[in-house]
């Protein structure tokens, strides 16, 4: 019954070779049970295995490990010096004329406006005499001819010299205010009696006192009194430092 059972079910299982009738296996008595099969093949090889654990530390005296690797990149250093000056760059792009640039037009005006406030100011506090182009200025202290000289390019002037009745009375105006004679920016040359401006040019515009220069050629400097009249003098005095700008 049982053996039929298997039978039975190899044939509804569809089991190839098992191509029989119920009828047939059923029918006789048992056979004998055959003999076990031979051995089946080897598989096939597994899949490699984890590395084992590193061995132990050898015998002291061995020989040096290899270098390590790099370690990680340090913090900035501190900058460098500044580099030579590079080329000038390109030309940049053209721009409005500046009769046609509104801003440009704006800051001039206020340019000009902001200087005539200065020069009002300093004209009221008398530190400033203005006359045609030229401004006239002391700093009210008392030096040699070449120390005024130095006193006013520094100031990025020259030592005062009036060229005209007008610039003359300016002139006098300041030397009569601190009642200190000046120097004047003329020096006499090789002959006696003739002088010069600092630039070499023959003098053009003068106002000698009467008698003046009378100095013979010992005075090389020109000194202006009080009331603006002149008198050649030898440049050692102390006088008003007066610069025209
Ligand atoms: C001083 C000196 C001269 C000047 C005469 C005028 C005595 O010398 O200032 O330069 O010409 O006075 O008297
Ligand atoms: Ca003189």
């Amino acid at each position: 019954m049982l053996l039929c059972s298997v039978a039975l079910s190899l044939i509804l299982l569809g089991a190839p070779g098992a191509v029989c009738e119920v009828q047939d296996v059923c029918a006789g008595s048992p056979g004998i049970p055959g003999s076990h099969g031979l051995p089946g093949r080897d598989g096939r090889d597994g899949v490699k295995g984890d590395p084992g654990p590193p061995g132990p530390m050898g015998p002291p005296g061995g020989m040096p490990g290899l270098p390590g690797r790099d370690g990680l990149v340090g913090a900035p250093g501190s900058p460098g010096e500044r580099g030579e000056k590079g080329e000038p760059g390109p030309r940049g792009p053209p721009g409005f004329p500046a009769f046609l640039d509104e801003e440009l037009k704006t800051t001039l005006h206020e340019f000009r406006h902001q200087i005539m406030q200065s020069m009002g100011v300093l004209s009221l506090q008398g530190s400033i005499v203005m006359v045609g182009e030229k401004i006239f200025s002391t700093n009210g202290q008392s030096v040699s001819f070449e120390a005024i000289r130095e006193t006013c390019a520094r100031a990025g002037g020259s030592i005062a010299v009036p060229r005209n009745a007008e610039e003359n009375e300016a002139l006098a105006s300041i030397v009569k205010k601190h009642n200190m004679y000046t120097y004047l920016g003329l020096q006499e040359g090789s002959t006696p009696g003739d002088f010069y401006y600092l630039d070499g040019a023959p003098v053009n515009y003068t106002s000698w006192y009467p008698g003046e220069p009378r100095g013979q050629g010992k005075e090389k400097c020109v000194e202006m009194y009080t009331d603006g009249q002149w008198n050649d003098k030898n440049c050692r005095q102390y006088r008003l430092a007066i610069c025209e700008f």
